[in-house]
């Protein structure tokens, strides 16, 4: 049996962005991509030089089998991926934009995602993975969804595979409080977090990115690192934290950028690299997703992330010269 040594679960979604600001009622036009935080998720981690495998159920629809194009097409392990049979659909959602904020149209309920239950989780193939991730959305999405996360997680920790977890509050699918029960529980279950500011501060009610990861860290994760969007990113270990300059860029969609920043931090840690260069590489990986439309077209190659850092590395040279 292949293996890939990093695992998700989650749902896929079909993405429809609107290319033009204003209501989805005035839209005309969509640019159709892919997305669903952690298929994002694997699609960065394969890109960014890792290996990945999937666990989710899609439909049997010709979204579903484009689904299963994408995940061929970017060498991501699908042998857990379960085609619906009773005609539940793959799940889509529109992008609408008003000046630089976005808001996501979800057609999702009674997905054939969020039927998953324990009993579609593979139980060797997480024991024998290195890190299983999965995220609040992973667990909105429904009931047997969540405890299929949470079944992952125990298998996980009684195989001394790493659990990486990223909080994606999506307040549109949940109730806020039943959210940070969950949500908070998960992250005294992981190893790795990587929530955005905005989520952490809901989740804490704090505002200084280096408070909440103090409070983040307490609760029992040995990494924590925010997100900060356009102000790069804060590593925190329990002996130290240590802010990122953002990654000056032309951007166009942020959609995604989150997701391949987990995905980046994952494949480089798995590669050998230490928390900082791993932190440095999800900076630069993350800062190219938003230079395209859609959540997965613009994830970058291990390649294209390595070319911005030596760029960046000679400009800093040349201006301390
Ligand atoms: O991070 C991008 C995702 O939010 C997007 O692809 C949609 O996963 C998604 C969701 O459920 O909101």
């Amino acid at each position: 049996m292949i293996n890939p040594e990093i695992v998700s679960l989650g749902e896929p979604l079909l993405e429809f962005n609107t290319i033009t600001p204003g209501s989805l009622k005035d839209a005309r036009q969509y640019e159709v991509g892919w997305g669903g935080d952690t298929s994002n998720f694997v699609v960065a981690v394969n890109r960014l030089g890792g290996e990945a495998g999937y666990i989710c159920r899609i439909g049997n629809d010709d979204f579903g089998h484009k689904f299963l194009d994408l995940w061929n097409n970017e060498g991501i392990d699908t042998q857990f991926v379960i085609k619906d049979k009773d005609n539940y659909p793959t799940g889509i959602y529109f992008i609408s934009r008003h000046g630089e904020a976005h808001t996501f149209t979800y057609y999702r309920k009674d997905s054939a995602a969020s039927r998953i239950s324990p009993k579609d989780v593979p139980i060797q193939y997480i024991q024998n993975a290195k890190i299983f991730h999965a995220s609040g959305i992973s667990q909105a999405i429904s009931n047997s969804a969540c405890d299929s996360v949470f079944y992952a997680i125990d298998i996980a920790h009684q195989a001394g595979v790493m659990v990486s977890y990223d909080p994606n509050l999506r307040l549109k699918l949940w109730e806020e409080r039943r959210a940070r029960a969950i949500v908070l529980e998960t992250i005294s279950l992981a190893d790795f977090v990587f929530p955005s500011l905005e989520d952490a501060t809901v989740l804490t009610g704090l505002d200084n990115p280096e408070e909440i990861a103090r409070q983040l860290l307490n609760l029992g994760p040995k990494v924590v690192v925010i997100k900060l969007g356009g102000q790069g990113a804060l590593l925190a270990l329990m002996d130290k934290t240590i802010r990122f300059d953002p990654i000056i860029v032309n951007v166009v969609d942020t959609t995604g950028a989150g997701d391949a920043f987990d995905g980046a931090f994952l494949s480089a840690y798995l590669r050998g690299c230490n928390f900082e260069e791993c932190t440095r590489f999800a900076n630069a990986a993350a800062a190219l997703t938003t230079t395209g439309w859609g959540a997965v077209n613009p994830i970058p190659t291990k390649k294209e992330v390595e070319e911005l850092l030596i760029k960046i590395n000679h400009q800093n040279l040349s201006t301390r010269i």
